[in-house]
């Protein structure tokens, strides 16, 4: 029987286990890439493990998403984060260089390697050929010293396109109609491989906008075969040296395959609070808009940046509306700069800022009260731009541009404005703000700045774990309700003690009171519980609280991975209908936790009323590391 991309790949890197969906499968990670607000935390872990030097073919950290330097906290880390990896031989991409994405793919990302990034969009790489999967910092630390990675062996499902996108409808519009075929839990325990005719006409960025926000379909990953218009694209980075084809076997078998025609396909957005709540922007068009985002590691290549320039180009931004441009990387805005239309979008009025994330995590330009805010980025969860009355509605470079200067929600089918843009034969490609690591690294002193607080660690389970319910919460609460990021939050990513404060506050702003006040306890939830970015700090904080384990309906994968790594158990209902059983502050009791978890079978749990049964679905190592109080003792004692 034939394999799809995602099975070579997986078979040239099996370490361990058997490649059957829902069985577990450890591959060999060849890259990895940390950023500054997950990186802290990998970096003090790798430390914590006492690895010397990292032993993947490459490592980078990158600085993008903490870049307001409002204090010396983002400082501090950045020094912290450059000195750790001269002295462990991670290469270093300065701030300014880049959203790390997007970075990756231009200048590390190659077909048929791995990649784990401690963020949830590592996917993006999957725009190259390559299997890049997100995951919490302490695994991405694990793998920096050369252990293996674990998944559960994922199914494949290819997204056959066909056809020809229409001008003005693009890469985003079919990422936004596969969330609004699938939903946000739609890619849970699978790998999303695109093929069919349609796949030729995109190029390899257009690519990564896809694979990119297929981490909103809960996906394990997204990929795209390598084929010559990857070679193309790593010819343009100056490359070509790593290109390889990797194509599906004609008689490879897929679990689903769910069939898209391109020239169908209209310009689409995602209303809010969720990348899934998506409607035609024909339907949506005319609310009024304030603010326009274009960028991110979503959309933040130089061709979204170029067709946004054209339908700019001579006129000016609506003056109720403010328009800012985050740029995917230095490659991009250099050649925005030299080739003019940096000038064309200045001139209309646009806000420009520096290549990184900046508001796409809230890193400041937050909309005003209730205010209406377009954006190209990935998530519109509640809260997450930094005011929770704002709409923000996820859309293309084309629709974002075309509604900032009619001040409405625009469908961009109505400009007249020649769109057709070639990618460049070849790109600005300089690594000169990409520092390697040390020669001399016993030399290198890693800085550490106050800043930098102690990790919490769990402790070995025994006898009976006897919880109140903290908080019940309800389907597809994300990490950034459980965890909040935002300019006021993100500079403390290395200070546990301090985010606990703000800990499930968009939920109920009493919870960390209430869960100091009852010395710890458990949390009940819903589905896809955890769903979003990869931040451990969405386990940890709850760790540092107390709580011991979480009985939710179901979980997103990276966060129920962080939680096993934290010691934090995550059970699931066996009856999703005793969740409507349960109460706040309601006592529950796991009798002799060890000896129930060990045994394989159903978890009994003793409520103020009654008994109800949970599920512990995990691994044999995973279910190690529950009864040893987390990953970092399981390592202690294991290795
Ligand atoms: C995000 O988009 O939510 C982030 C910020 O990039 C996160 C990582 C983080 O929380 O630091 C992610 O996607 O993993
Ligand atoms: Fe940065 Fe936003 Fe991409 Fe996360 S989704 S890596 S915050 S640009």
């Amino acid at each position: 029987m034939g394999l799809t991309v995602t099975e070579q790949i997986i078979k040239q890197h099996l370490v361990f286990g058997t490649m059957e969906p829902g069985r577990e499968v450890s591959i060999k990670i060849d890259q990895t890439l940390t950023q500054d607000s997950t990186g802290t935390m990998a970096y003090l872990q790798l430390e914590a493990m006492g690895i010397d030097q990292v032993k993947t073919e490459r490592s980078v950290a990158y600085i993008d998403h903490n870049m307001l330097q409002a204090g010396f906290e983002n400082a501090d880390d950045h020094k912290y984060i450059q000195t750790v990896a001269a002295k462990h031989g991670v290469y270093f991409s300065k701030p300014g260089n880049g959203i790390c994405h997007q970075v990756q793919l231009e200048r590390f990302g190659a077909p048929g390697k791995t990649l784990l990034g401690s963020d949830s969009h590592t996917p993006t790489g999957g725009a190259l050929g390559m299997l890049a999967i997100g995951a919490g910092g302490l695994d991405v630390a694990v793998a920096m010293g050369g252990g293996a990675y674990s998944i559960v062996m994922p199914e494949v499902v290819n997204i056959r396109l066909t056809g020809k996108l229409r001008p003005f409808v693009s890469a985003k519009d079919i990422i936004l109609e596969v969330l609004r075929r699938l939903g946000v839990k739609g890619g849970v325990g699978r790998v999303m491989e695109y093929t069919g005719e349609g796949i030729k006409n995109l190029s390899v960025p257009e690519r990564a906008t896809i694979t990119n926000m297929g981490a909103e379909l809960g996906a394990t990953t997204s990929l795209f075969p390598s084929d010559d218009v990857t070679k193309a694209f790593l010819k343009a980075q100056g490359r070509e040296e790593v290109w390889r084809e990797i194509l599906p076997d004609a008689d490879a078998v897929y679990a689903l395959t769910v069939d898209i025609n391109l020239a169908e396909l209209t310009p689409l957005c995602a209303a809010p609070h969720s990348p899934d709540n998506v409607a035609t922007v024909a339907e949506t068009a005319g609310i009024k808009v304030d603010q326009v985002a274009i960028g991110s590691c979503t959309n933040g290549s130089y061709l979204d940046f170029m067709r946004a320039a054209r339908i700019l180009k001579g006129k000016t931004v609506h003056p109720d509306v403010s328009l800012v441009l985050s740029p995917g990387s230095k490659q991009v805005l250099t050649m925005l700069a030299e080739n003019g239309a940096l000038a064309d979008l200045i001139a209309a009025g646009a806000r420009v800022l520096e290549a990184g994330c900046g508001p796409c995590i809230g890193m400041g330009q937050a909309p005003a009260t209730n205010a209406v805010s377009l954006r190209t980025f990935n998530r519109n969860f509640f809260g997450r731009s930094g005011t929770d009355s704002a709409q923000v509605y996820l859309v293309s470079p084309e629709t974002a541009a075309a509604s900032a200067i009619t001040g409405v929600l625009t469908d961009p089918e109505t400009l007249d404005v020649d769109l057709t843009i070639a990618e460049p034969a070849e790109f600005a490609a300089a690594d000169n703000l990409i520092v390697p690591p040390s020669a001399n690294p016993t030399e290198v002193e890693v800085v550490r700045g106050p800043n930098i607080k102690p990790f919490p660690l769990g402790v070995a389970l025994t006898g009976d774990v006897v919880e109140n319910v903290l908080i019940k919460v309800e389907d597809n609460i994300t990490t950034d309700h459980i965890m909040p990021s935002n300019a006021a939050l993100l500079p403390y990513r290395s200070n546990i003690p301090h985010l606990a404060n703000f800990c499930l506050v968009p939920c109920d702003p009493d919870f960390p009171a209430r869960a100091k006040e009852q010395n710890g306890g458990c949390i009940i939830a819903g589905d896809n519980y955890g769903q979003g970015s990869s931040r451990e700090h969405a386990a940890l904080v709850p760790l540092y609280l107390g709580v011991r384990f979480v009985l939710a309906k179901s979980f997103a994968r990276i966060h129920k991975a962080n939680l096993i790594n934290s010691g934090i158990i995550p059970l699931t209902f066996a009856d999703p209908a005793d969740y409507d059983r349960l109460g706040p502050l309601e006592r529950l009791t796991i009798a002799d936790a060890p000896t129930q978890l060990a045994s394989g079978n159903l978890v009994t749990v003793q409520t103020d009323s009654g008994t109800i049964e949970a599920k512990l679905d995990v691994t044999d190592k995973e279910l190690a590391m529950l009864l040893c109080g987390g990953k970092i003792n399981w390592l202690k004692a294991n290795l």
